[in-house]
């Protein structure tokens, strides 16, 4: 028996664990108590994570569809034909005849964060479709506005802030995001241990609302307004200080005109909140000696997403607050290029092009995923033939999953990177299944950036790759090759490709450490025993903190780099080399914001809003035993109030009717609900023929996003609303 250690690749709080091995197999897992980071912290899904590893419905090897149906290939072969297969799409129909579909995991494995950008690139495809528009792309979209950089978040000091104003989130069940923080439920207990204060925002009580000095429970979809009315009230009452923040903002002036009328009391109705609330938290906000605002899920997938996103940090920008200890601060992880001198840069543009049909504009170089089905089945030019996803399971994760269902089952061709046959991968003509995490090295690109500490931790693979297994890098490397007419070249050139390309523009760099060197010279002094190695490396020596592979395999349990400390200006990429307080889209769309003044819900129907469980993740993780069960279920959350009136019973099913189609669940009553907002969590509907999920299929669940045909999407961002959107409901039999 032997140990390793294996940071969690389940969400974003990235905690490292260790892991039991015996007779070649993980038998265990505990929270790494030596770990920088995590400090021995770990939650269920952590725990079971050696029944994750080990699920016997993991698909073995690759599958190619022979005469209709999938068959075991080998890794030669479904190259082979993906080569065979794509190019002459391509050839004959164009490159954006191809789209390509990036899922959550990809945030959570480094073939995710290294090749994709590769596979667009070799694609040549403009129809790329990611996670992002059913989730964070409104924060995206905000900043780059902003600070020019869709990629410059702040993040809530969670450790040192004196007051947290947090909307949407529900760290308790999600353990965070956008907002990495191993014991994220610990740290929101010493905040209120050390006298500070937490206001929650949500229309449910949620476990963290219970947590709270403050619960409002807003009326779904309307936080922007809330928001706005926060920001009108500083500037009401004289609270609005940015102090040092000041010399770096433009449009102060102009924010506080386009907030005129969003006086507590004009909001108050829409919102269904008291308005002396609203100005008490306003000037609760104004008062602590250090605060944070953070918006997540249920403020950014919502009708005025991207206002929302910017209102956050309007707000954070205005109290002072943004850049500063305690407050909200820019991380620096150890792979983001060094530090620049201020200067003005290119800006974050929007709608660069539009999709096909409906004429959504791109975001961050993305089209919406709820547009995918369309770009699939509405004939004509430009049409969507070929889909690759990995890691993605949009069936059930984007708004009407039966269209897009019927979309994919309709393609030329289809690729998927699934260690699954699930409801989406289903339809794929090649089935790439990376290896087991145990079996992969692992790396946070993704989530360092959004820290609320800077540290740095690497874990190699702990066991080695099983029979007939690839490494999830090298599957993307000759997905990548297949994909750009280089198929039968050595994988290892995807990547030495990638460091040339790297190195060439940081030797022609003044401000990079390795300004004026020979990139042959550099490149041959990386380590690393692989490709994905090396590049780490060179990302980590080209870093902000120097650092190397070598430092990092010398410091197993990580390596702790301080506190948030402040970045502006110099990491504004704006033209004005400013914060753009009130950019141009987002001025455009408040008169939508405005409008939303005076519109009251349609009294016959009930807002639905979502949910997560803790022992869930998103649709991939229901078919676990040690996670399924118990309270971890698809049942439709109801107040007492609302169940009454529409003669719902507990433990009978219900039936939700939405824009895209009807669905039946079993009713929960439960006074954590407010009044007409009804809840029901995404990820289930295990239920399609063609998929080899053996335990999610004994507990199937419905499919959430079947209740939304697709058109409801904040505008900016393409972000689909799967927040506080209306659905009709009934009892489902006669009680
Ligand atoms: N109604 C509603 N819908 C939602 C949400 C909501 O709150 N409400 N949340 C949205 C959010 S925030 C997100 S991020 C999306 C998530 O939606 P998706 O991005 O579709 O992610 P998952 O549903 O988690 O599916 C992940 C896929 O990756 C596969 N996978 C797992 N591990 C690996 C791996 O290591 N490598 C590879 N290549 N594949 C792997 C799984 O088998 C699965 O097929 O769902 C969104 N949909
Ligand atoms: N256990 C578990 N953990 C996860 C995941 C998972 O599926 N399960 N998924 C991971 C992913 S991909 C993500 S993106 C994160 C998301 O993590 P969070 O951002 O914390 O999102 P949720 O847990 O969905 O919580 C959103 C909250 O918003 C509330 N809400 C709904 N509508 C509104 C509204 O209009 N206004 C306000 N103020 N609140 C509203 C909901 O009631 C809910 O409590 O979680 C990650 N972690
Ligand atoms: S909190 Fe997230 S990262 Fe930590 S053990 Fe649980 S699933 Fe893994
Ligand atoms: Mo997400």
């Amino acid at each position: 028996m032997s140990t390793a250690l294996r940071i969690c690749p389940l969400c974003e709080a990235t905690c490292g664990l260790t892991l039991t091995i015996d007779a070649g197999r993980v038998t265990g897992a505990r929270g790494d108590r030596d770990d920088v980071f995590s400090q021995g912290f770990i939650c269920p899904k952590g725990a079971a994570f050696p029944q994750v590893d080990a699920d016997p419905d993991r698909l073995a090897g690759p599958l190619v569809r022979e005469n209709g149906q999938l068959r075991e290939a080998s890794w030669e072969e479904a190259f082979e034909v993906i080569a065979a297969r794509i190019r002459p799409l391509i050839e004959a129909h164009g490159a954006d005849a191809v789209a390509i579909v990036l899922g959550n995991p990809n945030v959570h494995t480094v073939a995710g964060a290294l090749y994709p950008p590769l596979l667009i690139r070799g694609a040549g495809t403009r129809n790329i479709y990611s996670a992002s528009t059913l989730d964070q792309m409104p924060k995206h979209v905000s900043c780059g506005l902003l600070f020019g950089d869709a990629f410059a978040i702040p993040v809530p000091d969670l450790d040192r802030t004196d007051h947290l104003l947090m909307l949407g989130a529900n760290p308790l069940e999600s353990n965070g995001s956008l907002c990495t923080a191993p014991d994220f439920p610990g740290r929101l207990k010493a905040l209120r241990a050390r006298g500070g204060t937490l206001t929650v925002v949500d229309p449910r009580r949620t476990r963290t609302a219970r947590l709270a000095d403050r619960h409002l429970a807003i009326r779904p979809g309307t936080d922007a307004l809330f928001l706005a009315a926060l920001v009108h009230t500083l500037f009401a009452e004289d609270l609005a200080r940015p102090g040092g923040l000041a010399a770096h903002v433009e449009g102060i002036e102009e924010v506080r005109k386009a907030v005129q009328e969003f006086s507590p009391e004009a909001v108050a109705a829409a919102c269904d909140l008291d308005a002396e609330d609203i100005r008490g938290t306003a000037r609760e906000l104004a008062a602590a000696r250090t605060a944070a605002v953070y918006g997540r899920m249920g403020a950014s997938t919502v009708a005025y997403g991207t206002l929302g996103s910017w209102l956050v940090d309007v707000l954070n920008i205005l109290t002072g607050n943004l850049d500063r200890p305690g407050g909200a601060l820019f991380p620096l992880s150890a792979t983001a290029p060094a530090p620049r001198k201020a200067a003005p840069g290119k800006g974050f543009a929007l709608g660069r092009w539009h999709s096909r049909v409906s004429g959504h504009p791109e975001a961050k170089g993305e089209l919406p995923l709820a547009a995918l089905a369309e770009e699939i089945d509405v004939p004509g030019d430009g049409r969507v033939r070929a889909v690759i996803t990995v890691a993605a399971n949009p069936v059930l994760s984007a708004p009407n999953g039966d269209r897009l269902d019927a979309a994919l089952a309709s393609l030329d061709f289809m690729v998927s990177v699934d260690p699954y046959l699930n409801e989406t991968t289903r339809h794929a003509d090649v089935v790439l299944p990376p290896p087991p995490p145990s079996q992969s090295a692992h790396f946070d690109f993704a989530f360092n950036a959004f820290a609320v500490r800077n540290q740095v931790r690497y874990t190699p693979a702990a066991l080695p790759l099983g029979p007939g297994r690839m490494d999830e890098c090298e599957i993307h490397a000759r997905l990548v090759l297949a994909v750009s007419g280089m198929h039968g070249a050595p994988p290892s050139a995807v990547d030495d490709l990638a460091v040339d390309t790297t190195l060439a523009k940081a030797v022609a760099d003044p401000q990079s450490p390795v300004h004026g060197a020979d990139p042959k010279a550099v490149a041959a002094g990386l380590t690393g025993t692989t490709g994905p190695e090396r590049r780490l490396d060179m990302m980590l020596r080209l870093g902000p903190y120097g650092l190397t592979l070598d430092a990092l395999r010398a410091a197993p349990h990580g390596i702790d780099l301080g506190p948030l400390e402040p970045r502006l200006p110099g990491l504004l990429k704006t033209r004005s080399g400013r914060i753009e307080l009130l950019p141009a889209p987002v001025e455009a769309d408040l008169p939508r914001l405005r409008a939303a003044l005076t519109e009251a819900p349609d009294p016959d129907t009930l807002q639905l809003v979502g949910r997560r469980h803790l022992r869930s993740n998103n649709s991939w993780m229901h078919n676990i035993p040690a996670l399924a069960g118990g309270s971890n279920r698809c049942t439709l959350q109801v107040h007492p109030d609302d169940a009454a009136r529409l003669g719902l019973v507990a433990g009978r099913p219900a039936r939700i009717t939405g824009e895209g189609g009807t669905l039946e669940a079993e009713v929960e009553v439960t006074d954590a609900m407010r009044p007409g907002v009804v809840s029901l969590p995404h990820g289930w509907g295990h239920d399609r023929p063609g998929t080899r999920l053996g335990v999610a299929a004994e507990h199937p669940g419905v499919n959430v996003n079947q209740l939304l045909d697709g058109s409801r999407l904040d505008p900016l961002s393409g972000t689909a609303v799967l927040n506080g959107f209306p659905v009709r409901v009934a009892a489902a039999v006669a009680t």
